[in-house]
């Protein structure tokens, strides 16, 4: 898994906040019959037994085609339905205590806003880290955008451990967003909105492919 994480650049997200847990599922398929490898389910506000019904779903889809599964938030949960990994934000504390409510082998992706965050993640033995958001979002109210300007720097500063630009990360954006020296990037809502996912998927692939 660490090998799909390492080659992987574009990240997904079934987030429930967009899509209906009945169309999860379909949503998922469409993302990696699109080329997404790793795909996360986020669902805020959703009550724990459907949240698990749903990863456990969702972790067997990702399992049958090679792609990497990730769980947004609950370590615990991860753990106890195999998931690949878990996602958490800053604040779910030391990365040490959430490592010690999982498997060894499970990875961990940390959030972050800032490239004293990025240091602390990599310092921390984060698997991946989100960085951004790099324009506002609704998907993420209230955060403040973080520009593209940090994004080489926290590349810097992350060395091996992979960074995956996230927040406002579009069609449009995408271009300044590989500019500023990208190499991975989280879509979420825009994806989610195409009515094509797989095309719109496979498009947003391309250029990031085409560009280094
Ligand atoms: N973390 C930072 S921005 C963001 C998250 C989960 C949301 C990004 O969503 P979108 O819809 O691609 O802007």
């Amino acid at each position: 898994m660490k090998e799909v994480l390492a080659t992987s650049r574009l990240y997904g997200i079934v987030d429930l906040g967009y899509v209906a847990a009945s169309e999860a599922l379909l949503c998922a398929r469409e993302l990696m019959d699109g080329g997404v490898r790793i795909l996360q389910l986020r669902a805020k506000g959703v009550a724990l037994p459907q949240v698990e019904e749903l990863g456990r779903a969702l972790q067997a889809e990702c399992r049958a085609r090679g792609s990497l599964f990730v769980l947004n938030d609950y370590p615990e949960l991860a753990a106890e339905i195999g998931a690949d990994a878990v996602h958490v934000g800053q604040d779910a504390g030391e990365l040490a205590e959430v490592r010690r409510m999982v498997r060894d082998k499970m990875l961990i992706g940390r959030s972050t806003h800032s490239l004293e965050q990025v240091k602390r993640a990599r310092e921390e033995g984060a698997d991946y880290i989100g960085y951004g958001p790099l324009f506002p979002t609704a998907t993420k109210p209230g955060r403040p955008a973080v520009g593209t300007t940090g994004i080489a720097p926290a590349q810097e500063i992350a060395g091996e451990m992979p960074v995956f630009c996230i927040g406002g990360v579009n069609e449009t954006t995408l271009p300044e967003v590989l500019a500023a020296g990208a190499r991975r990037v989280v879509v979420v809502s825009w994806l989610l909105q195409q009515t094509d996912r797989t095309a719109a998927a496979r498009k947003l692939l391309q250029q990031i492919e085409h560009s280094s």
